[in-house]
């Protein structure tokens, strides 16, 4: 690890541990919102993503979050009694079917919408593009649970969404504070390059397939969930690169480009609290936008959708 700080456990992901050393583990470098936007871009376009601190209101991120587990009371997914702007888990029974009904409501409320659509988020984007900005309809929250092992695998977000422009970008949203060992995301350093070269490839290989088929993440030449990988750790050790993490806070806001890889890793919270956070995407108005995007997330929606 370089500047950050010492972590008290290890990081997994899908039941892997990423190795903890300075060359396969590192931090995300911050960046200030405040400095130039032109400035900034440059700086994007050189890590394939920014981390920019604190550029949305902290007490609206922290609002929402309280918000969105109220919601859950009821289905056993918080432990009792908890603050649900803490949200502890509760280990305990959950109704599960109910909690995905609550979640196909909560990407339709008009107060999401509204905070996917904060001031400081378009306004960034308008600037850093020079134009006119869309945000797709197809927006994610995801809530996890300290102790699942489960993570989002490493993938690059074209791959889902290949049917528009590749100038199409991700803003990452911790719904809440979220530290590492709380399983943020994390980001291979320089694949920005490796996914446009991948990107490439499969573009070669896809070629002959039929149209429908050639932009599917989950044709005969990709995996059955468009992610490269689950093993983080082969990943860095064959691009010879380190797994940035960061501590994330209520306020802040990544923007990833669409050939960055990264992934996710596991919530370990001593404290037992829900990770929440939101991943929605941004592009300009003029460019060509993936038709499969112009619907609500739903679960399992990405066989249809991508
Ligand atoms: O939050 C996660 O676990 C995954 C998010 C993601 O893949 C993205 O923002 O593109």
């Amino acid at each position: 690890m370089d500047a950050g700080r010492t972590l008290n456990i290890p990081l997994t992901s899908n039941s892997f541990t990423l190795a903890a050393t300075p060359g396969r583990l590192g931090w995300l470098a911050p960046s200030d919102p405040g400095e130039p936007v032109k400035r900034l871009w440059e700086q994007f376009n050189e890590q394939g993503y920014l981390w920019l601190k604190g550029i949305l209101d902290r007490s609206e991120v922290l609002d929402f979050r309280e918000r969105y587990f109220k919601a859950f009371a009821g289905t056993g997914l918080l432990a009792p009694g908890s603050d649900p702007r803490e949200a502890a888990y509760s280990g305990g029974e959950v109704d599960f079917q109910a909690v995905r009904q609550l979640m196909v409501e909560a990407v339709r409320w008009a107060a999401y919408e509204s905070f996917c659509l904060m001031k400081p988020i378009y306004h960034f984007y308008e600037q850093a593009l020079g134009g006119p900005v869309y945000l797709h309809k197809r927006k994610i929250i995801r809530y996890t649970r300290p102790g699942d092992p489960n993570c989002t695998g490493a993938h690059y977000d074209l791959t889902y969404l290949r049917a528009g422009t590749s100038r199409v970008y991700t803003s990452w949203i911790p719904i809440g504070d979220i530290l590492v060992e709380m399983g943020g995301l994390v980001y291979l350093e320089g694949s920005d390059a490796w996914g446009r070269k991948m990107e490439a490839e499969f573009s070669a290989l896809n070629a002959h397939l039929p149209s429908e088929e050639r932009i599917s993440a989950y044709n005969r030449n990709m995996s059955d969930t468009g992610w490269i990988t689950k093993d983080l750790p082969s990943l860095a050790e064959r691009l010879d690169s380190r797994w940035l993490c960061a501590d994330y806070e209520a306020g802040d806001m990544v923007i990833h480009s669409a050939f960055m890889i990264h992934a996710a890793t596991e919530n370990r919270d001593p404290q037992h609290r829900l990770r929440l956070s939101t991943d929605i995407r941004y592009q300009l108005v003029s460019d060509e936008i993936d038709a499969r995007w112009l619907n609500h997330w739903a679960p399992d929606d990405e066989k249809r959708y991508s």
